[in-house]
């Protein structure tokens, strides 16, 4: 059927993020084959401006205007090119038969960068970090020059962790790839409803499977439908009522077809977690229920008594509807029971975002334009916090750059009054704790965070000093990304998070919440923690271009699983009150 095909077709166009992870493989290509720093460097920088932009690239592409983008000259345009016309890159397929086997693997493993991991390929034949890890155990790697006892050990560490990290897919990534395939099946005449399910649905941060849910009178066309999606690598199974199917992308996507009226107990069954699941279906024993994917039904009787909406089926047990986020069974079934959910925080609740970067030190778009783009995401106020000084990899800025900075944001404000730019920094907390800018300047800013990006490596009792002596700073507004873990890549440092959280619950300095897809952090379970403590949050993007104030909802979300009013969260304070309050804390903390 034409309708049956044309919906699904437009999943086909690469987005910003497909062109930006064609750009970075081709970048890490170049840096396994040991080329020049700056071309690969020029890819990356392409890539992340491409990424971070909010108009779309094949927009820019059908107009010929390619080379507008910054970053993007002649050379890396003519691969875009080639990529977008024809869905693959010969330089890139150059590019990977150029690179012995096994280079790019082996560069995965946190501690090997590209001549190392040549070494191991040509000297010892090692081609994936299982075999690097044999090989460290058989005490082969140290025998090589320029390895060493204490780098053959800490390899090990690193490798075992890459090989045994759990392959689970970002929050940020499922979900726009999730609500593609959605988008594309929803207007078609086999579809009732369509929702996703799973922890996709809970908003975990990190998604095993990615599990739909449809309702529909012809589940054999709907389950047709979904195998014939165009960006289908593989149909992994195929009954009358579901299926399985891995995308281009690598990541599986389960469809189960209901019949309309199990729609709400399908919906609850398959949303989980099963262990709020488990807990739900206790008590629906106690009270002579049985629940299940159909329905919810008396035991005795076996007459059905609900199952259309997931309103009725939690109503059959006596208990509240609840958001999906919320249903990990961490006491939600018993404030459900009692009346006493919490009324969590929207995204539409945020007025302002207390962690942006401008071209001033790493970001990729200017003051104005990450304010403009802010007040498109219905925001009514930002602080601009670029880098302090000594994070130079991220081009932080001294005392004089901030100074020529204000310049710029007093002009920024003047055009765009009433949304408001405060002056903020995203400061460094040095080793010993002490902050990266001198007091003058601080006490000039009107939004001063503080963060941890170097010197990861330290025991728990000084990584927990370090940072109380950072936030005990009376100019300091807040705490970013407290544990500095990344999902895909690193554990956090070592701390006591818990001590941390009670002095700045006690200083009343605020808590961030990282909305960027692989900080997530504070995590759900610690900010509720925070929460529970007393600590006030702010949510924010840390977007580095005007594209990542999308990511602001994925932050949110960690605040609903954290159990997170919006009374919880300072940015959702209007303007004029968030003034104030900056002021007013400021004033107490020099008292
Ligand atoms: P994931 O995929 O690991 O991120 O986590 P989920 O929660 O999406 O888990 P998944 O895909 O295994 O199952 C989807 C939902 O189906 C799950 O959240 C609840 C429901 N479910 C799965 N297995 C069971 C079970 O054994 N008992 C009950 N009550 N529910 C289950
Ligand atoms: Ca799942
Ligand atoms: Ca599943
Ligand atoms: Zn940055």
């Amino acid at each position: 059927m034409q309708s049956e095909l044309s919906g699904p077709s437009k999943v086909r166009h690469p987005t910003n993020r497909d062109a930006a992870l064609f750009l970075d493989r081709i970048a890490v290509l170049l840096e396994a084959k040991g080329e020049n720093p700056f071309r690969v460097r020029a890819y990356r920088e392409a890539a992340a401006h491409i990424e971070a932009m909010n108009r779309s690239l094949i927009d820019l592409w059908q107009q010929g205007k390619l080379q507008a983008i910054p970053g993007v000259g002649p050379s890396i345009a003519a691969k875009l090119d080639e990529w977008l016309r024809n869905g693959h890159s010969s330089y890139l397929d150059q590019l990977q038969k150029s690179v012995p086997s096994g280079v790019e693997q082996l560069m995965n493993v946190s501690g090997i960068g590209p001549s190392r991991a040549r070494l191991l390929v040509e000297r010892l034949n090692i081609h994936t970090p299982e075999e690097l890890i044999e090989a460290a155990q058989r005490h082969e790697i140290q025998r090589i020059p320029g390895f060493g006892a204490r780098s053959e050990e800490r390899l090990l560490i690193e490798a075992r962790r890459w090989s045994q990290r759990e392959r689970r897919l970002l929050l940020g990534v499922a979900w726009p790839i999730a609500n593609q395939v959605i988008d594309a099946l929803r207007p078609l005449p086999s579809f009732d409803r369509i929702s996703a399910a799973g922890s996709l649905r809970r908003m975990r941060e990190t998604i095993g499977d990615v599990d739909l849910l449809a309702a529909s009178d012809h589940p054999a066309e709907a389950v047709d439908a979904f195998t014939r999606l165009p960006i289908i690598r593989e149909v992994l199974a195929h009954g009358p009522t579901k299926a399985s199917i891995l995308l281009d992308s690598g990541f599986q996507v389960d469809l189960r077809v209901v019949e309309p009226s199990s729609w709400g107990a399908a919906l609850q069954y398959f949303t989980g977690s099963k262990l709020h699941n488990i807990a739900l279906r206790d008590i629906a024993i106690g009270m002579g229920l049985k629940v299940n994917e159909y329905g919810v039904f008396h035991e005795a009787t076996g007459r059905r008594v609900g199952g259309e909406t997931e309103e009725d089926v939690y109503r059959a047990v006596g208990l509240d509807w609840m958001p999906p986020e919320l249903r990990e069974d961490r006491g939600e079934i018993e404030a459900a029971a009692a009346h006493r959910l919490p009324v969590l925080v929207e995204r539409s609740d945020l007025r302002g975002d207390l962690q942006v970067h401008s071209t001033w030190s790493d970001g990729t778009a200017s003051i104005e334009d990450m304010a403009i783009a802010a007040r498109d995401a219905g925001l009514d106020y930002i602080a601009i916090t670029d880098h302090s000084q000594s994070l130079g990899i991220a081009n932080g800025l001294t005392p004089d750059r901030l100074r020529e900075q204000w310049r710029e944001i007093n002009a920024v404000n003047a055009r765009l009054a009433p949304f408001h730019v405060f002056r903020g920094s995203e400061v460094e907390i040095r080793p010993d704790g002490s902050l990266d800018l001198p007091e003058d300047v601080l006490a000039q800013l009107d939004y001063v965070s503080v963060s941890i990006h170097s010197r990861f490596r330290m025991s728990r009792d000084e990584m927990t000093e370090r940072i109380i002596r950072a936030i005990r700073h009376p100019f300091v507004s807040a705490l970013n990304h407290p544990t500095g873990r990344l999902l895909d890549q690193r554990p956090g440092y070592d701390v006591d998070l818990d001590a941390v959280l009670r002095v700045a619950a006690g200083l009343r300095v605020a808590v961030e919440i990282n909305s960027q897809i692989q900080r997530l952090d504070l995590n759900d379970v610690w900010s509720r923690r925070a929460k529970d403590l007393g600590c006030q949050m702010v949510v924010n993007s840390d977007a580095h271009g005007p594209a990542h104030y999308q990511d602001l909802s994925y932050g949110i979300s960690v605040a609903r699983r954290g159990w997170l009013a919006s009374s919880n969260v300072v940015n959702t304070l209007p303007l004029t009150t968030f003034r104030s309050w900056l002021r007013d804390e400021r004033r107490r903390r020099a008292a």
